[in-house]
């Protein structure tokens, strides 16, 4: 009877652009290798399903149930929909392995019910769990309530409810899995060996995805993992001790073998920076700009980006990104102040913000530019900074569409500003959103947080509902306070 190796599954809730890199990248490793496997999103099937239908509030941005304990609520309805989704998985594959991937804790609502659903109804498939999340630190404790992160997957073995997870990048631990070898680094354990050579990973493999239940479908590209810096909030230094690239040639034909296979639209590269080796940045764009003008290929390119200063960016570079299609880079400027933006570990000058602009205005690229505020040493005068430089986003309607805050500085496990409070100056931290410095307190960064906002609306630089549910807990947590401001106040009744 048939039967595959290894079935591979993401869960909800994430966005609907697209499977997850890991699914189509995971799988043509084991492919490589010469083990069957398949992958399906059962995100996006449970999404289709559902959309029309009373469940359709649960794919609201502002909506939690299916990433806390709100999931009961709708349970019976989950389990009856993940029972038909994998009933039809195991007629047609007949799985050995069922490998679920955990993308955040936002993951692990959905993996308490599907574990013991395949446990109960199919006992003989074991189960495997990797992805971001299966991390010793803690990705995000506030959302699941969780005290230590490992203690979330050992309890799962220790019920019988998984028989095994898999740390770090999978690209190579996976394939040893499957061969029997459990002694490799990172399976059954939390310390895994980071992967040197990116440019032996092979092609992301879309054979068995049918990309058209996806409304607007993105195909993910991984050109480098890690970061060139060590921002003090920031955990990618942590998850990546070591910045590893890809040549931009090698990225480019990867690319091009996508689009030329599946006639892709858009592409968006996952690396937590796409410039950090700008030779081969710039490579990358010359490449793609040089086959796009060859074939007239259209497709757009996503990605995150690092400012530099302007001595150090390359003439052209402008330019090539508008030819290569790379036109509406994600850029971290965190803070209007040159001084807290040093201290938290960008060096760039608001003459270099400018200077960026004006370029991008130029050749016709537009920028998302990242922004928190409250990070500990950030002083009211600071703060004023942030706010100010607003107005010259505002000055560039056609570069700066949007600006992006989710919430006030978070003290992430494991991160510079969470290992040294003496150094940042916290203090009494109760989570990672609560806590003090001498320049505020989680009162205090609130009312930063909607002031710099209510500015960003009036610049017609933000709006509202792209906000994610973080921003009304924190109504709700400022009404606790006592002596309360009455300029946020009305700015909050706005919401
Ligand atoms: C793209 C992205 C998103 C996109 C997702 C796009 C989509 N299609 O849904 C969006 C914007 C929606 C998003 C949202 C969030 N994200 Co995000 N995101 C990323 C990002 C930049 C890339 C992920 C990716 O595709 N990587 C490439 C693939 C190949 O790598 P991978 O997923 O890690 O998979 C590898 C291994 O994990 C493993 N693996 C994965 N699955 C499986 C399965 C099995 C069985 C096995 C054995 C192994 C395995 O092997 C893979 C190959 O090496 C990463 C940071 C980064 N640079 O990687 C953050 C990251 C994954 N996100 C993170 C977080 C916290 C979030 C949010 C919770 C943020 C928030 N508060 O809103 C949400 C939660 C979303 C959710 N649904 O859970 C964290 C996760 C931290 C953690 N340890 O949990 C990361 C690492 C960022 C960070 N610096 O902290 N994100
Ligand atoms: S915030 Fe961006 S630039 Fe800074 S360490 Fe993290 S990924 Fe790198």
């Amino acid at each position: 009877m048939y039967s595959t190796d290894i079935t591979l599954v993401c869960i909800p809730k994430l966005k609907v652009k697209g499977p997850l890199l890991a699914l189509t990248q995971l799988q043509a490793c084991i492919k490589q290798a010469g083990f069957v496997s398949s992958a399906y999103d059962f995100n996006i099937w449970f999404y289709n399903k559902t959309i029309d239908t009373d469940l359709n509030y649960i794919w609201k941005v502002l909506d939690n149930t299916l990433i806390t304990d709100k999931i009961e609520n709708i349970k019976y309805d989950y389990i009856k929909f993940w029972n038909i989704f994998f009933d039809e998985i195991v007629q047609k594959d007949n799985p050995k392995i069922l490998g679920i991937s955990a993308f955040s804790s936002w993951s692990y609502p959905g993996i308490d019910i599907i574990v013991e659903q395949v446990k109960k109804k199919y006992p003989s498939i074991k189960i495997l769990i990797g992805g971001p999340a299966v991390r010793d630190a803690p990705p995000d404790k506030s959302s699941y309530g969780l005290s230590n992160n490992k203690d979330y997957f050992l309890n799962l073995i220790d019920k019988k409810l998984i028989d095994d997870y898999i740390c770090g990048d999978a690209e190579e631990s996976i394939v040893e899995y499957l061969k029997g070898n459990r002694n490799y680094p990172g399976i059954n354990n939390f310390n895994p060996d980071p992967i040197v050579d990116q440019e032996a990973i092979p092609t992301p493999n879309y054979d068995d995805i049918d990309m058209t239940v996806y409304k607007d479908p993105h195909y993910f590209i991984r050109g480098s993992r890690g970061c060139v810096r060590k921002c003090a909030f920031c955990n990618v230094p942590l998850i990546w001790k070591k910045f590893a690239w890809r040549g931009g040639e090698h990225i480019a034909d990867e690319i091009i073998d996508l689009y030329e296979k599946h006639n892709v639209k858009k592409f968006y590269l996952i690396d937590s920076l796409t410039n950090g080796n700008q030779k081969e940045f710039m490579n990358l764009m010359r490449w793609i700009s040089q086959y796009k003008k060859l074939t007239k290929a259209k497709f757009s390119i996503g990605g995150q980006f690092i400012m530099r200063e302007k001595k150090q960016v390359p003439d052209n570079m402008f330019k090539l990104m508008k030819d290569a299609g790379y036109s509406e880079p994600t850029i971290g400027i965190e803070s209007g102040s040159e001084k807290v933006r040093k201290e938290l570990g960008k060096y760039f000058s608001n003459e270099s913000v400018e200077y960026h602009l004006e370029e991008m205005n130029k050749v016709g690229l537009k920028m998302i530019p990242l922004f928190f505020v409250g990070f500990p040493t950030e002083t009211d005068y600071d703060f004023q900074q942030s706010v100010d430089i607003l107005d010259l986003f505002a000055k560039y309607p056609e570069v700066v569409r949007v600006i992006h805050m989710d919430h006030p500085m978070h003290v992430i496990e494991g991160t510079p500003v969470a290992m040294d409070h003496a150094r940042f100056g916290i203090l009494n931290l109760t989570n990672s959103f609560m806590w003090e410095s001498k320049h505020s307190d989680y009162k205090k960064r609130i009312e930063r947080f909607f002031i710099f906002l209510d500015r960003a609306i009036h610049l017609n630089l933000y709006k509202r509902p792209t906000v994610s549910d973080k921003a009304y807990t924190m109504i709700n947590d400022y009404k606790t306070h006592s002596n309360l401001d009455k300029g946020v106040l009305q700015i909050m009744d706005g919401w």
